[in-house]
């Protein structure tokens, strides 16, 4: 009986926090405005096709700076300059290493949502980024 009911209790627990809740829209740095609609769309992919797309550091800033992917994708952080630079969630859930020139380190998204990111270092300089995962 009680196993019955702890097991309910985590169903309950499991399936809020796998729940979706993101924002419609959100305010990026240079004051441009994403919107997205409150159901995240279906993965455009064919099943089991994933990808990895790349982010560069480049100077101060990340390129593209607001990036599109599906969810089970990875992105690949680039160095492409001679300062060091990392990468790190505004939610603090992830943060990359310092990255040096020509090094790279690479996360797989999986849950759908925004991720809005910055360089710790540079993150006074504007050095955001938004990944968008459908
Ligand atoms: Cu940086």
């Amino acid at each position: 009986m009680y196993r019955a009911i702890i097991l309910i209790g985590i169903l309950f627990l499991t399936s809020s926090a796998i729940a979706p809740s993101y924002p419609c829209s959100i305010d990026l740095p240079a004051g441009e405005r994403i919107s997205c609609s409150k159901e995240v769309s279906a993965v455009v992919r064919p099943a089991g096709s994933v990808r990895t797309d790349t982010i560069k550091m480049r100077g101060m800033r990340f390129s593209p700076k607001i990036i599109e992917i599906a969810a089970g994708d990875t992105v690949l952080w680039v160095n492409d300059s001679n300062n060091w630079h990392n990468a790190e969630l505004e939610d603090g859930s992830y943060a990359t290493p310092l990255i040096k020139k020509g090094e790279t380190v690479r996360r797989r998204f999986d849950k759908p949502g925004i991720y809005k990111y910055y360089c710790q270092p540079h993150k006074f300089m504007g050095m955001k980024g938004t990944i968008i995962v459908r």
